[in-house]
């Protein structure tokens, strides 16, 4: 080891793993009671630190951020290389160096981790941190950083402040590639998208105004920047639930998951005749959009699976347009894409379609496999990926009319506009706008691609969520044994229904996603599961049968 262990052990004294709390690296990293996190935050510094050593000494980013989740929450998301979420493989290893009581069990799962991944420990690290506006959030920094600094002079690392998740990404893949990917400062993102959306939306009408619900999140004053920057000419927001000061309002009756998972309204939005609107989450990197409808005055919902139907069907017309048939398009969804729009995709776009399990690090290594992958999850949480040969081919295209010419012109822009490091909902909600621009859509026409099938999601808590393990892209329960097939026999009770239960990676509950053919069978069916899964794992809390 090339560090001084004394100072290890100095500094994690500060920090105790708290009793009875078994941490885990779940769908998005670590996500817990914020108070409950600083020693989490101390280890998560010896891994990013292993992990860049690992790297050849190149840039790893933590972002500490409990996104959708409630204030009070709080958690730490490793940041890979390119910007990507961390190797899977080394999960197990997080976990480990999470639950680890003392500097001596830290010492120890360093030196497995060294060797499991031999890793150079002379090799220099380098380390940027972000933070969404959680109260806890200086704290945690703090414990990382007196990690980060008791690890030695190999270590170097710099403290970015409040950004939105996505900045950071960002911010890492820029420092990695020395600036190709653009300049590695809060700055550099905002020029570099606005750039590229005032070159989308030239020549075109400008849509009406388009309000914004920042969920009281980070969202709020970096959407504020970014929109001053496209200018109001550009591009006209009104930012609502954008109280940053106020921290018990983070995500409260607001934010994307809010609206995806009530299928309603958030506060302080009306959803007035022919108001566009749309909600961000609490660190920016889920999008959806909603509106009243015209006629019948419902709530109506364009989540992730609508943003990626019309993303995949407006880069397929411009690839085609620019004569670049050969780059394959492919879509990636979880189980919980609707199934209209999985034969949406299918049917009427023609796209291949693939299906991975929960968790955007699974969706962003499959869209990996496609020239352009487009990857979104129902929750709105996606970005579309342009890989080297889709890259190479726009960059040697030569145009042979004008209408190529132009088709050429705004795929280079597209590959600006979008943050291909991550979900963004600041480049997802200009990429919506661009394409609405161009074909001057409202809200209602692009809904008109597909009516969505009817669909609930209920949360049940309890005894013991781990007991649940799912396969076949979360479609499917493994254990506890025998509840699959109950599920199958429920479910095939209902015309059009499609279920299935997993465990969240992010919150102490089992999920239960439901489908049928009209809005009655599908709350009977997510309801009933509900209590299904309540009654035979130990539910906590209300029975969700009883909401019937
Ligand atoms: C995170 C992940 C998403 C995932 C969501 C819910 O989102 O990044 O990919 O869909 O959690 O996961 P689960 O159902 O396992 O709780 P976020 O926005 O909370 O970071």
């Amino acid at each position: 080891m090339s560090f001084d262990l004394s100072a290890l052990v100095t500094a994690s004294a500060q920090y105790p793993k708290p009793p009875n709390v078994t941490f885990t690296y779940g769908t998005a990293g670590f996500r817990l009671q914020g108070d409950l996190l600083p020693s989490v935050a101390f280890r998560v510094g010896v891994l990013a630190v292993l992990r860049s050593k690992k790297m050849d000494g190149r840039t790893i980013g933590v972002m500490l951020t409990a996104s959708h989740n409630p204030a009070r929450d709080n958690g730490l998301k490793v940041v890979d290389p390119r910007g990507e979420m961390l190797d899977t493989t080394w999960e197990p290893f997080a976990t480990r160096l999470a639950n680890a009581n003392d500097a001596t069990e830290i010492a120890s799962v360093m030196e497995e981790l060294r060797s499991a991944k031999t890793i150079d420990m002379s090799k220099p690290a380098h380390v940027v941190i972000g933070r969404d506006t959680r109260p806890t959030g200086p704290a945690l920094v703090k414990a990382l950083t007196d990690c980060l600094t008791a690890l030695g002079s190999t270590v170097t690392y710099q403290d970015y402040g409040v950004l939105t998740t996505p900045q950071l990404h960002y911010i890492v893949r820029c420092i990695n590639t020395h600036g190709a990917y653009g300049e590695p400062t809060e700055d550099g993102y905002y020029t570099k998208l606005a750039t590229a959306f005032r070159t989308l939306v030239s020549g075109h009408r400008r849509l009406s105004p388009l309000t914004v619900d920042c969920a009281n999140g980070v969202g709020a004053p970096k959407l504020r920047a970014l929109a001053e920057r496209i200018g109001e000419a550009n591009l006209a927001v009104e930012l609502v639930n954008d109280n940053i000061e106020a921290a018990d309002q983070l995500n409260y009756q607001c934010g994307a998951d809010f609206v995806k998972t009530q299928q309603n309204f958030s506060a302080n939005v009306e959803g007035r005749p022919l108001e566009r609107c749309c909600a961000l989450d609490g660190d920016a990197d889920r999008l959806v959009y909603f509106y009243r409808d015209e006629t019948d005055h419902a709530f109506k919902l364009l989540d992730g699976d609508k943003i990626s139907g019309l993303a995949a069907m407006f880069i397929t017309d411009l690839t085609r347009a620019a004569g670049l048939t050969d780059l394959n398009v492919g879509v990636v969804q979880t189980a919980y894409a609707n199934g209209s729009s999985t034969a949406y995709l299918k049917e009427v776009l023609q796209l291949p379609v693939a299906c991975v399990c929960t968790g955007v690090k699974h969706l962003h290594h499959e869209a990996e496999k496609f020239d352009i992958g487009v990857y979104f999850e129902a929750n709105g949480h996606g970005t579309v990926l342009f890989n080297h040969a889709a890259t190479q081919a726009l960059s040697k295209a030569q145009a042979r009319s004008p209408a190529q010419a132009e088709a050429l012109d705004q795929l280079r822009a597209l590959v600006d506009l979008v943050n291909q490091t991550v979900g963004d909902a600041f480049s997802d909600l200009l990429l919506v706008e661009v394409i609405l621009t161009h074909r001057q859509w409202s809200l209602s026409q692009w809904d008109h691609a597909y009516t969505d099938l009817p669909n609930r999601l209920v949360k049940v808590v309890v005894a013991d969520r781990t007991a649940f393990r799912t396969t076949n892209a979360d479609t499917q329960l493994v254990e506890p044994a025998g509840l699959q097939d109950k599920v199958n026999e429920l479910v095939a009770k209902y015309r059009g229904g499609r279920a299935f239960v997993r465990p969240s990676g992010t919150e102490d509950v089992v999920r239960v996603y439901a489908e049928a053919a009209n809005r009655h069978e599908c709350d009977q069916l997510a309801f009933k599961l509900g209590g299904l899964v309540f009654d035979l794992a130990g539910g906590k809390g209300e029975r969700p049968a009883e909401f019937l």
